[in-house]
């Protein structure tokens, strides 16, 4: 297990994928750590004091401050190598990379967006995937405004029917991936589970919604998604998805501040 003079702290946003990569990352190694969670939407001034970007994750670690869930698994792998992520064959490392790089710039925004296409309408659906902490008097205000808040969040995401059918594009097209990079192992590179592994799964989860993703994920099973999980299933994406949860999203890492 590793052990650290400062604890390391990662700033994330429960919902989202490009975070579950970064914590997925720091459980896999056992890197005990602190999270602060913050409201999507309200993280961008943070990010902003934190790194001078506004997206979340970002991770603290020994003075230095991450922002980016790849350049965060990167330092990660430096500081803690075991268990690795980063394949030791210098081939098989680069093919891993430019996988996650990949899925980063493809399916990473396709799934977010197809995420939001299809909950947008449900105000339930949407504080209790994106505000999952909000409750009592704060949660009833919420429900309240969230109407008004819908038109700028289709707006600042792109979400119309044309961006969400291309990202069913996209997501086929990452299921052709999948198939075409899969390795006898079952695994998308070489004899073991990658940070390529990761980055699929974890980009996919908002739409698997797989058992052991750590926070509330009340589209599982949701009417709403049933379009989504059809192209999931058509692309070939739900059970490897489900497999590589199963198998490799262990025991959360995260200690009290
Ligand atoms: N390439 C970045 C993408 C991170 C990202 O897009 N984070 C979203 C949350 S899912 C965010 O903070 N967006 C705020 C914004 O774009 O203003 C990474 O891998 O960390």
């Amino acid at each position: 297990m590793a052990t650290e003079a400062t604890v390391p702290v990662l700033w994330h946003l429960k919902v989202s994928h490009y975070n579950e990569k970064a914590r997925w990352a720091l459980d896999y190694k056992a890197v005990p750590h602190v999270r602060r969670a913050a409201v999507p939407g309200q993280h961008r001034s943070i990010a902003a004091k934190l790194t001078g970007g506004r997206t979340f994750p970002v991770l603290e670690l020994n003075g230095e401050v991450i922002g980016d869930s790849t350049r965060i698994i990167r330092a990660l792998e430096h500081r803690y190598p075991e268990p690795p992520l980063y394949p030791a064959d210098p081939d098989e490392r680069r093919r891993a990379l430019e996988l996650e790089d990949y899925f980063d710039e493809e399916l990473g925004p396709a799934s977010r967006l197809l995420f939001l296409y299809h909950a947008l309408p449900d105000t339930d659906l949407m504080l209790g995937a994106f505000a999952p902490d909000l409750t009592g008097v704060r949660r009833l205000m919420a429900r309240v405004t969230f109407p008004r808040l819908r038109p700028r969040v289709a707006a600042g995401f792109g979400v119309d029917e044309e961006s969400a059918a291309l990202a069913f594009d996209r997501l086929r097209e990452a299921g052709d991936r999948l198939r075409a990079e899969l390795q006898p192992s079952g695994y998308l590179v070489g004899d073991g589970f990658t940070v390529a592994d990761l980055t699929l799964a974890a980009l996919l989860a908002p739409l698997v919604a797989p058992e052991q993703f750590p926070y509330p994920q009340p589209q599982r099973g949701h009417p709403r998604l049933a379009p989504v999980r059809e192209a999931l299933e058509a692309a070939g994406l739900t059970e490897w998805a489900c497999e590589m949860y199963a198998r490799h999203r262990g025991r959360s890492a995260e200690v009290d501040a």
